[in-house]
């Protein structure tokens, strides 16, 4: 039988799912991105979905980059087409319907940084070390990092990490707007389940819209962005999800999604 590699726990629709290589620091070949995708897409499906947590097994590292060792022999189509799947497992995390959250403790290199980056939410502990060393290794960042950086933390800061390679700690992460918190390492795992139980919590349909209207309205120009909060807003009303949420508040007393 084949080691699992992608270790899914889950409690209320709320799906924790764990990158689980660590005698190579989690790093993504290519057996660890295809269960990932098929993972991903089993989860794309549901609605009972509330929200999904990456992470990588062991506290030295969340994912050390793509295998460097796998990925030395490719000539440039196989490079093509091991990026190219790359990119679309990552797409599969970035537009999963609900909210994800990146938990980061120590190594988020090159592919794993992406990783994150395809996350809406990145929490890590103190003790995570960021960065995008591909130029190190004499090729660029393939799993998406060349254009999702720059939109997370602005162009100028993206070409001084993906030019230099240079690795930088959990408060330059946080300093920069890579991540939305740090946390000591002991209070992370708690940490972090108040917060899945929180985004688990919120009106489901509200929180899908939400997530729709910021990732799809980036994409388009402002008038039709607008155009589009105004539909998912008016979709919001027509489920009794609105209707408890709007009652609870008027009754004192806490909604039951
Ligand atoms: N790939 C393969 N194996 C890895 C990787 C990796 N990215 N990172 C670590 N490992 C392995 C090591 O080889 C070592 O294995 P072994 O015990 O068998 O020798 C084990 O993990 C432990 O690593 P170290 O002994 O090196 O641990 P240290 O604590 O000394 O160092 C570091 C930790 C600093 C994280 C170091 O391992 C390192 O620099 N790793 C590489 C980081 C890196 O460069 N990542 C970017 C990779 S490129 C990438 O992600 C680009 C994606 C797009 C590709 C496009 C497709 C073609």
């Amino acid at each position: 039988m084949s080691e699992t590699l992608i270790e899914v726990v889950e409690n209320a629709g709320i799906v924790r799912l764990t990158i689980s290589r660590p005698k190579a620091l989690n790093a993504l070949n290519s057996a660890v991105l295809a269960e990932l995708d098929s993972v991903l897409a089993e989860l794309e499906a549901r609605d009972d979905l509330r929200a999904v947590l990456i992470t990588g097994a062991g506290e030295k590292s969340f994912v050390a980059g793509a295998d460097i060792a796998e990925m030395r022999d490719k000539t440039p189509e196989q490079a093509r087409a091991f990026a190219r799947q790359a990119l679309a497992t990552v797409k599969r995390l970035e537009t999963l319907p609900v909210p994800t959250v990146a938990l980061v403790n120590g190594f988020c290199l090159g592919g794993g940084c992406e990783l994150a980056l395809a996350c809406d939410w990145a929490v890590a502990s103190d003790n995570a070390i960021f960065g995008q060393p591909e130029v190190l290794l004499g090729v660029i960042p393939g799993f998406g990092g060349t254009q999702r950086l720059p939109r997370r933390v602005g162009p100028a800061m993206a070409l001084d990490l993906c030019t230099t390679g240079r690795k930088i700690d959990a408060s330059e992460a946080l300093r920069i707007g890579l991540v939305n918190r740090v946390m000591p390492q002991a209070e992370l795992e708690a940490y972090v389940e108040e917060l899945t139980k929180q985004l688990g919590g919120n009106g489901p349909r509200a929180v899908r819209a939400t997530k729709q209207a910021i990732h799809d309205g980036m994409d388009q120009d402002l008038d039709s962005a607008l155009s589009l909060e105004n539909a998912l807003f008016a979709f919001c009303f027509a489920g009794d999800e609105q209707t408890e949420g709007m009652s609870a508040f008027v009754e004192k007393r806490k909604p039951d999604f």
